[in-house]
């Protein structure tokens, strides 16, 4: 049987804005305020999904949430016609609306833990959502969350779906950002690598061991197959609020930062345990520093395994604009190693928020019976690309402010834009705001 890994990216939402959500993310905290152009965002994603399946890669994506989340705003004691509650919210409650606008459902890499089923005791598929409990924004995702994977992977014969983790920031869980999968091939046994945190001298960890813990026993991993690794407080501190900000796992290939994990030695020498083919490929602090790293997410690059057996890395634009990361990926490249290819793709309006092409797809590897119970609505071809940028094309804004939040026009054209693309996906009444 084949095995394919498919990137599930997601579809950047028409209200993507710049609102400074996220305490510990620096380019969230640099871009607050400013203009975003969500037309041009949610292009460069469809541009980067393009350049994967040009690799001879299946493509996927997640929709978009609903935003502003007016269920939301109605359990927060906000009441009346849409328009009235968006009005009063807006008047009394402006950090409360941006919260309930953000279009971070977008980074589908926190959209929740995924175990293959060659790596589960019962040989399902199993999803986990993220309860993503630290941020206010990002708390209120997990339930559509569980809606869009339930719906996209529907059959019980092959996926088992968990409910979000409960006691919220106890066990705050970030999803696929904190985990990495090793493996000989995609269909293979693999080795799960959860990075967790404890807070640092400045910033939260999102990602808690426990939360970890529970998502292994609930996927039914082998616990030989299984590490728990703590991120480096300095890793934290220095702006990686996710894990995938200073590394990638893919096939054998383990891709870090020297300062990614607390305890270096024994950190590698775990993985190396559990996964004895692991080849790590770290950059020293000498060459590319944290602040280097997290500046151009030379990290939060998707690492893939190319139907040849070589691997490519699809990197920020960033990470080929900072000369000392330019050179540590053409050294990676020169050397003896599975990485030979590195693709740059412009996702600047992602950027911005803090998100780099990593964090904009979720890794769902399937067999190919798999893959055909999968809902192929959510599966991209030529046609489908050009029918997304065409539904972007019409609905969405090139420019949004902050302030424009607050205008009821706007939050109608956001609906109607979500509204479109249900019938497009052929999702009946699918969002809270059409039920
Ligand atoms: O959770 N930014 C996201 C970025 C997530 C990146 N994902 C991964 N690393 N996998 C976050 O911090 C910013 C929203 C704002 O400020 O408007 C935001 O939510």
């Amino acid at each position: 049987m084949t095995y394919h890994e498919i990137n599930f990216d997601g579809l950047i939402g028409p209200t993507h804005n710049y609102a400074g959500l996220s305490f510990g993310n620096l380019a969230s905290a640099k871009n607050k305020g400013a203009a975003s152009n969500p037309r041009a965002a949610v292009l460069q994603g469809l541009a980067k999904m393009r350049a994967v399946k040009a690799l001879g890669l299946e493509q996927g994506f997640l929709p978009p949430q609903d935003r502003p989340h007016l269920k939301t705003l109605r359990a927060l004691g906000f009441s009346g016609t849409d328009r009235q509650l968006l009005e009063q919210a807006a008047k009394s409650a402006p950090e409360i609306l941006a919260n309930c606008y953000a279009a971070s459902s977008m980074w589908t890499a926190n959209a929740g833990t995924v175990a293959p089923s060659p790596d589960t005791q019962d040989g399902k598929v199993h999803f986990t959502p993220a309860n993503l409990a630290t941020n206010f924004h990002r708390a209120i995702e997990g339930d559509t969350t569980a809606r869009v994977l339930k719906h996209i992977f529907a059959s019980e014969k092959y996926f088992a779906h968990h409910p979000l983790l409960p006691g919220g920031v106890h066990f705050g869980d970030e999803g696929a950002a904190n985990h990495g999968r090793l493996a000989q091939s995609h269909g293979e046994k693999g080795v799960h690598l959860f990075v967790y945190g404890i807070d640092g001298d400045k910033f939260p960890a999102r990602q808690k061991k426990r939360a970890s813990e529970a998502v292994a026993r609930g996927h039914l991993l082998d616990p030989q197959k299984t590490v728990f690794v703590q991120q480096s407080k300095a890793a934290l501190d220095a702006g990686a609020f996710h894990n995938d900000v200073v590394g990638v796992a893919n096939g054998t290939a383990l891709f870090l930062h020297e300062q990614s994990f607390e305890d270096r030695d024994a950190a590698l020498a775990a993985i190396r345990k559990a996964a004895p083919f692991v080849e790590i490929i770290e950059a020293p602090a000498a060459a590319v520093s944290l602040e280097d790293a997290i500046t151009s997410y030379l990290f939060n690059s998707q690492l893939l395994s190319l139907p040849g057996g070589e691997m490519a890395l699809v990197l920020p634009k960033e990470a080929e604009e900072n000369t000392r990361v330019k050179s540590f990926v053409d050294a990676t490249l020169a050397k003896n190693n599975p990485v030979n290819r590195a693709i740059y793709m412009d996702v600047r309006e992602s950027m911005r928020n803090g998100g780099g092409p990593a964090c904009l797809r979720l890794r769902v590897v399937l067999s190919d019976e798999e893959l055909a119970a999968a809902n192929p609505n959510f599966l991209l071809d030529e046609a489908k690309f050009d029918a997304l940028e065409d539904w972007a094309k019409k609905h969405y804004r090139d420019r949004l402010t902050p302030e424009n939040l607050k205008d009821p026009e706007f939050m109608d054209e956001a609906l109607a834009a979500l509204d479109a693309l249900t019938q497009l996906l052929k999702m009946g009444s699918f969002y809270d705001f059409q039920r």
